[in-house]
């Protein structure tokens, strides 16, 4: 007797592409993995650290975690930590780190990185410089051969008493490189303040940056010039997540 089984059309399920905040969600929840009960975390700034922090504040609520410490890296950090109820603390009475997890707007394949395109990169390099561990989550699009070779912006945070004289001063020490620098402003035009009260000057370069550790070093020699968003040498770990998944690179 023949079989009247007739095998059911299946449709094909579509799943859903995952988004550039699903990607910086997985990121952030495989740092918080690495973070114990009784720490003390530098918490950092920008859209994937705030998926971190929020990820922190269910787990203080769930009871998975216990007796953590942050130190924000910003004013919005220390406000989304404290609405989560995470106990704060600031560098001064907790001047060792156990662990910081913050993003970062690029990351090269020394694990080297551009950071501040939020604002917030003095206090974030102040707290990362103090962390035994410093775990970055990004998601891939953050990804570059060389550090300034994006198009996008290298921020110099520089005081306000003459800025205009720091940013020539600065845009004339990569001549050869043809850097263009700007001021960064708000969405009304006005200078951008950062939460130390300073201005931000952009570098934006053509190719990227030839020597890091070089450049970093001449910012600095410039009197009024405060921090640039140059992070050489200082992540432990890299989590990137991407289309095909989470990587955890280390050095
Ligand atoms: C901070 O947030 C910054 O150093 C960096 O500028 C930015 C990255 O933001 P996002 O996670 O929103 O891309 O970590």
């Amino acid at each position: 007797m023949r079989s009247s089984y007739r095998p059911m059309s299946v449709k094909a399920r579509t799943v859903p592409a995952l988004t550039q905040d699903d990607l910086k969600k997985l990121a952030a929840d495989k740092a918080v993995e690495y973070v114990k009960s009784g720490m003390v975390l530098g918490l950092g700034t920008g859209s994937t650290a705030a998926f971190v922090v929020s990820k922190l504040g269910e787990l203080l609520k769930s009871g998975e975690l216990k007796d953590i410490i942050g130190v924000p890296t910003s004013k919005r950090t220390e406000d989304q930590a404290r609405q989560l109820g995470i106990p704060l603390s600031v560098l001064d009475d907790h001047p060792k780190i156990d662990l910081a997890i913050d993003g970062a707007d690029e990351v090269d394949p020394n694990l080297d990185l551009v950071k501040g395109r939020g604002g917030a990169l003095l206090r974030e390099k102040m707290v990362e410089a103090a962390s035994e561990k410093f775990v970055v989550v990004a998601d891939e699009t953050k990804l570059v051969t060389g550090l300034g070779g994006s198009g996008l912006a290298m921020p110099v945070e520089v005081v306000q008493f003459c800025w205009k004289y720091n940013l020539v001063r600065l845009q004339e020490l990569f001549k050869e490189e043809g850097v263009e620098a700007k001021l960064r402003v708000d969405g009304d035009g006005k200078p951008y303040v950062t939460d130390n009260f300073n201005y931000i000057v952009d570098l934006y370069f053509q190719t990227p940056i030839k020597d890091g550790p070089a450049a970093g070093k001449e910012i600095l020699k410039f009197e009024g010039v405060v921090e640039h968003g140059l992070f050489l040498d200082m992540a432990t770990a890299v989590i990137i997540a991407g289309t095909n998944g989470v990587d955890v690179k280390t050095k």
